[in-house]
């Protein structure tokens, strides 16, 4: 249990964060590929950056997700249904959150999950001003690990999982479909899914959403050598790596790595590991779906396609699924 302050509910978890950190490390760095999973991209620093991130002119997702959310708010309400009890797996600032709830008939309740306690418990704070008579309950936790959502204690007509973001992107089609499943279970019979998924798009305008002028994405890049240093006493030296955005088109995704600028031999974790001139820590994949590809995959997780709301170029969709019985 992850309690902060009493504020929030924790979801039982075996391992600490930070054990679960290190061998995430450990085993991410011995890989023949390394490779990290992108979610311990988000500490503190982490989350600023990324909320940093969507303000770039590069990074079209999050404006362009805002204006479909904006834009059709009323008839994805309506299509949602009154009295719905909302949650969301790895909640972020609760704008987008916002949108929804304001249409929303009657919503029962508000249910953030995330991994970073404090901007968290920041979010849910700025909901609970907007909507006072709203329940929320932020939940302190892993959402890509097993956890129990409580949330038959909050009595709904309807249960609705909402992925925003684009989320979904940043895991491997398998993992998505065991993810999208799982909100499937959590939801219910009757339940509903709303979610944002970026679609393909041309490479050049991909890439540089991942590598904006400013270097915010970098800098969020790089931080996860910071973190690394801070929390498992490494010695990454910064200088000695940099951020590289790249697309691999065979997967449809954009890749983040941090790539080692000289051969050198790191010290984290109290391991030590070599790196080569050139190689690269795999930090981030972001998929890029094609929206009939992207109701496959639901489909196999156990969700029927309803209705898609996009933008007037398609770069970006926002789609609404119900359980499949
Ligand atoms: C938060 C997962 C949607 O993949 O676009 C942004 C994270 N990484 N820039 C994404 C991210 C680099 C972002 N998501």
């Amino acid at each position: 249990m992850i309690g902060l302050e009493g504020a929030s509910i924790g979801v039982g978890q075996r391992t600490s964060e930070s054990a679960r950190f290190r061998e995430d490390v450990v085993r991410g760095l011995s890989a023949p590929r390394k490779a990290l999973p992108p979610k311990w991209l988000y500490d503190r620093r982490g989350s600023a950056l990324f909320e940093l991130i969507c303000e770039q002119p590069e990074y079209y997702p999050t404006r362009t997700e805002l204006g479909i959310l904006e834009g059709h708010a009323d008839e994805i309400a309506e299509a949602v249904g009154p009295g719905a009890l909302v949650f969301e797996p790895g909640a972020g600032s609760g704008r987008k959150t916002a949108l929804l709830l304001a249409a929303l008939d009657r919503p029962a309740g508000y249910v953030p999950v995330d991994i970073s306690g404090e901007a968290l418990l920041d979010g849910a704070e700025s909901l609970r001003r907007q909507f006072p008579r709203l329940p929320v309950l932020p939940l302190v936790g892993d959402f890509t690990g097993p956890m129990a959502l409580p949330l038959g204690e909050l009595p709904a007509r309807r249960r609705v999982a909402f992925f925003p973001g684009s989320t979904i992107g940043n895991f491997d089609p398998p993992e998505a479909v065991a993810l999208l499943r799982r909100m499937a279970r959590d939801a219910g019979p009757g339940g509903a899914l709303v979610i944002g998924v970026d679609l393909a798009k041309d490479e050049r305008t991909l890439v540089r959403a991942y590598d904006d002028a400013r270097g915010v994405t970098a800098a969020f890049d790089l931080n996860l050598l910071t973190r690394m240093n801070r929390e498992l006493g490494g010695d990454f030296r910064l200088s000695a790596f940099r951020h590289r955005a790249i697309f691999e088109p065979d997967y449809s995704r954009v890749e983040m790595h941090l790539e080692s600028l000289e051969p050198q031999i790191v010290t984290v974790a109290g391991e030590r590991f070599a790196f080569r001139a050139g190689e690269t820590i795999h930090t981030e994949s972001a998929y890029k779906w094609e929206t009939r590809a992207f109701d496959a995959l639901a489909l196999i997780a156990g969700w029927r396609p309803e209705r898609t709301w996009t933008d007037e170029r398609a770069w970006f969709a926002v789609k609404l699924y119900t359980a499949a019985r």
